[in-house]
């Protein structure tokens, strides 16, 4: 079965969210983050970066939220095969991961970074339920994570931004987000 390692509260609830989403089965490995159990030899050859999420799947172990994320869309089917509307999803995980993900830290910068990325994320939502149009991706799973950490931890306001706002509620009554993103935090 998929091992997915995580702490308590981290990153893996993204993967948690997707996993459930796919309906995979999966055991979850808590790795003691406050003791620092992710530094130690045994985790550091699964990810000699230190971090989670990680995820071995048979013969495969790899880190990175995003990179886990691709992974798992690819396995199972859920990318595009045309280059140019797969690259479209690369580009939101990308950006989720790593633009707004930048913009949210530190918080001195977070009032100036984020508006014109929200203002962003607002114009493409225009006319759509979902990030790449009427139906629900990966690149949902990333950006909706991001969003909904910004409301969940920095308790950002997102009403100036009325399609985000729909978005990450519409993302919210979804059972796996309830399962994965919030049940993970318990
Ligand atoms: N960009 C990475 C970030 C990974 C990351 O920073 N994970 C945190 C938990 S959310 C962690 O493992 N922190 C422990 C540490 O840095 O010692 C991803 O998306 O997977």
């Amino acid at each position: 079965m998929l091992k997915l390692y995580g702490g308590a509260k981290s990153r893996a609830s993204i993967v948690r969210w997707y996993l459930e989403e796919l309906g995979i089965p999966y055991e979850f490995v808590l790795i003691d983050l406050q003791a620092g159990e992710q530094h130690q030899p045994e985790f550091l050859k699964l990810n000699p970066m230190g971090k989670v999420p990680v995820i071995v799947d048979g013969d495969v172990v790899l880190w990175e939220s995003g990179a886990i994320l691709l992974y798992l869309a690819q396995v199972h089917g859920e990318l595009p095969k045309d280059a140019a509307a797969a690259a479209q999803v690369y580009q939101w995980v990308l950006f989720a991961n790593s633009t707004l993900t930048q913009a949210m830290f530190p918080a001195e910068t977070r009032d100036r970074q984020l508006p014109p990325l929200l203002k962003g994320i607002e114009t493409a939502l225009m006319g759509q339920s979902y990030i790449l149009g009427k139906d629900f991706s990966v690149a949902d799973v990333a950006l909706g994570s991001m969003l909904a950490y910004l409301q969940m931890l920095f308790q950002v306001d997102l009403s100036p931004y009325p399609a985000v706002a729909d978005y990450v509620a519409r993302l919210q009554q979804r059972p796996a987000f309830q399962k994965g993103l919030m049940g993970a935090r318990a």
